[in-house]
């Protein structure tokens, strides 16, 4: 993982737009390193983006991966696709049934958890209901989530998979909506879990600051 700009940078070397605290690009970024796939990365600025990354991907979100032609700008996508061309050693091997509880998992943190979590986090906004009634709609995910790590280290089994790199950048962004609380609470499976994710060398790596911010 390489930060350069824009004209620096290599035309052959997959290429990703970035966004150092976006937990969709947080995903993308330990998936492409933990493949040990090499690539150039461009922080941009949400308010202002690039207009190279704007022409190959109109929708204005990050993550963006451009390999030669290819362009992907879904974080699921840039994942698949680094484990599929993956250069590590490591096996990703999951039974089917692991396979299947693992993208129900993420489906559901993507779509109604994702929902509930902005609620909380920007609570000034959405005035209908209190922060601890938005932070009580989040529960629902946390339950399953506690239960699934009841007796394994990681949501699947013992080791990180895809599951746990696609779903921690969220619950991090739920504990620091109110830390106190989250550090109080009963989620105790969920706290060590996530204390593994957040110290791991790979959580680190991605979260390195571009030396030009
Ligand atoms: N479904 C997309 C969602 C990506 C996304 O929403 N990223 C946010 C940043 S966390 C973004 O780029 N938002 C555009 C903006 O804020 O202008 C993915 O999985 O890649």
């Amino acid at each position: 993982m390489n930060y350069v700009e824009q004209l620096n940078r290599s035309k052959s070397k997959p290429y990703l737009f970035s966004y150092r605290r976006c937990p969709y690009a947080m995903r993308a970024r330990m998936a492409l390193v933990e493949s040990k796939i090499e690539f150039d990365i461009y922080e941009i600025s949400l308010r202002s983006k690039p207009q190279e990354m704007l022409s190959i991907s109109p929708k204005g979100t990050v993550p963006v991966l451009r390999v030669n032609e290819l362009v992907l700008d879904e974080s699921l996508e840039i994942m698949k696709w680094a484990y599929k061309n993956s250069k590590s050693n490591q096996s990703n091997f999951l039974e089917s049934d692991q396979q299947t509880a693992a993208k129900k998992l993420i489906e559901i943190n993507d779509g109604k958890f994702k929902d509930f979590l902005d609620c909380y986090k920007y609570f000034e906004r959405y005035p209908n209901k209190s922060k601890q009634e938005h932070r009580e709609n989040c529960y629902f995910f946390l339950d399953i989530l506690e239960k699934r790590l009841k007796d394994t280290l990681f949501l699947i089994n013992d080791e990180r998979t895809f599951a746990d790199i696609s779903i921690f950048p969220f619950i991090r962004q739920f504990m620091n909506v109110d830390k106190v609380w989250f550090d109080e609470s009963d989620y105790t499976k969920i706290k060590k879990w996530l204390t593994l994710l957040v110290d791991s060398d790979l959580f680190k790596k991605i979260m390195v600051k571009p030396s030009c911010s």
